[in-house]
């Protein structure tokens, strides 16, 4: 079992992760990451699914041509945890190189 956020930790999910939204209905953020075209949205899954792997951490997406629609939540914890913030600034520093919004 994975320990839930904090309140006081989710008060700074704002400041930490300006890109995301809650979910609305569920514990869980999401983001769309939008791309030049499908081979930069599908290098940035690749990236992120090595990170996941590594992390055994893995994400919650869609993806239709240059758009990469993420949701992150914990399972084990039912609900958000660490690891979705963890998660979530990797894939911001990762658009940061690989390009995106
Ligand atoms: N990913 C996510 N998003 N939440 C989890 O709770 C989770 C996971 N648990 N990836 C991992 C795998 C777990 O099932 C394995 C057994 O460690």
């Amino acid at each position: 079992m994975v320990a839930p956020l904090t309140s006081q930790r989710r008060a700074e999910l704002p400041a930490l992760l300006p890109g995301w939204t809650v979910v609305e209905g569920r514990d869980a953020i999401a983001r769309t990451f939008r791309f030049r075209d499908f081979v930069e949205a599908f290098g940035f899954m690749s990236r992120v699914a090595l990170l996941a792997e590594k992390q055994d951490h893995h994400p919650e997406w869609f993806n239709v041509w240059n758009r990469v629609e993420v949701v992150l939540t914990t399972h084990d914890a039912g609900g958000l945890s660490e690891r979705d913030v963890m998660l979530a600034q990797a894939m911001d520093a990762l658009v940061a190189t690989v390009g995106g919004p």
